[in-house]
This record gives C-alpha cells, sequence and structure tokens, in this order.
C-alpha cells in the first residue's frame, strides 16, 4: 500500500479542500474519522478504514496528523490554507535561529517582500536545517534563510509552534532574514 499517496490525500483534505468530499472541519481542524472514511475516494484502489489511518498518522515521518484521545478524530496540526481552521496554536519564545527552506528561484522576490505565507495560513520554520533543505528542494534548488527568531520576537512578532514542532508565523521581513 502507498502511504505516502494516502498521507498526501489526508493532507490535501484536512489541510486545504475538505469540501471537495462534503466534509466539515470544526475550528480546530477537526474531522470525524467515520465521516472521513465514508466520504473519501479510493486512492490507489485502497478504499480507507481506521487501521490504513491510524497506520498513516503513526508512521507519519514529521507527525503531520494527530488523532483525538477517544480515537474518533483526525486533523492536520499545520500547513492549513483553508479559511475555516483556526487552530489555537501555542504562543512560544523561539530559539535564537529558526530556518526555511526554499528555492533559489524565489529569493529574488523574498529580498523584496520578505517571507509571506502565500496560500498557507502561516510562513513554516523549522530547527532542523536538513528539513529546510528537503522542504526547499520541492520548489527548486534549495536554498536555507536564516531567521534571527529571537531578536524578531525581541521586537514584538508573535511566534507559534505547531504540535509537531513546526514554527509558524505570520509574515518574515526582510531585516530578520539572513540570505547566504
Ligand atoms: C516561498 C511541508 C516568493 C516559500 C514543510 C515557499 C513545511 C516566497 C513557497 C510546509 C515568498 C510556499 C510548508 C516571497 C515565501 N516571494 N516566494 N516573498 N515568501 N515564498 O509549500 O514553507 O511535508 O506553501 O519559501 O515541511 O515550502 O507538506 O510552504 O517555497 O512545513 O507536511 O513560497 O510543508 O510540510 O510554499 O512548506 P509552501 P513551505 P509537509
Amino acid at each position: 500500500m502507498n502511504e505516502k499517496a494516502i498521507s498526501q490525500y489526508l493532507s490535501f483534505i484536512l489541510r486545504h479542500k475538505p469540501e471537495e468530499i462534503g466534509l466539515t472541519l470544526d475550528n480546530e481542524g477537526w474531522a470525524d474519522i467515520q465521516e472521513l472514511i465514508s466520504k473519501s475516494q479510493p486512492i490507489e484502489n485502497v478504499i480507507l478504514n481506521k487501521d490504513i489511518i491510524k497506520n498513516v498518522v503513526r508512521n507519519s515521518d514529521k507527525k503531520r496528523f494527530q488523532i483525538s484521545d477517544d480515537w474518533t478524530k483526525i486533523r492536520a496540526v499545520q500547513g492549513h490554507s483553508t479559511a475555516s481552521v483556526n487552530i489555537t496554536l501555542k504562543k512560544l519564545v523561539p530559539p535564537s535561529y529558526l530556518y526555511h527552506g526554499t528555492a533559489q528561484r524565489f529569493i529574488d522576490s523574498i529580498k523584496e517582500h520578505g517571507l509571506l505565507s502565500k496560500d498557507r495560513q502561516y510562513v513554516h520554520l523549522t530547527e532542523n536545517k536538513d528539513t529546510a533543505l528537503t522542504v526547499g528542494a520541492r520548489y527548486g534548488k534549495p536554498e536555507i534563510l536564516v531567521i534571527d527568531a529571537l531578536k524578531m520576537h525581541d521586537s514584538g512578532f508573535e511566534f507559534f509552534q505547531a504540535e509537531n514542532g513546526v514554527w509558524l508565523i505570520k509574515h518574515v521581513p526582510i531585516e530578520f532574514i539572513a540570505f547566504q
């Protein structure tokens, strides 16, 4: 079974387009697992069930999803674009520096506008350089930007952390970005 394809399908539905299958997410991003199963299309001929979903959630390298304590609900913990979801996030003091992986072809625009959240609700930052490299490589030749996170925080910007450790912020102005 192609767990990656299932993970990508769940990301698409739970982060971006629940309405595509007539699914409703609550304000915190939760979907009813049974409803998700009954409304989902087969993925590469695999019909979702609870065990498949549990395995995908458990094996997700980035811990992208969360299942509720009573095992009835599922949500994506970050990465949303859908405006119907507004997850309560932990507001935290960030480490001194955080990383953002991007593609070289975006650098000129980032130098002009800073980091924008684009289609998503937040700009995504990580403590892990390797993760940043992989994320950047999805869009072209990767480039790692170093963000002066603590200085930004001390200047009044709010940093949030998702359940899986990804750091989220609304915008990063250019003065806090070190270009290599
Ligand atoms: C770029 C993955 C031009 C930005 C990762 C990025 C992440 C600009 C792209 C999560 C720009 C948006 C999110 C500007 C930003 N001009 N380009 N001013 N500002 N950009 O996919 O951060 O595997 O929406 O650098 O781990 O790449 O899906 O964001 O290249 O946490 O679970 O615009 O997705 O997680 O791309 O990735 P995205 P992202 P998953």
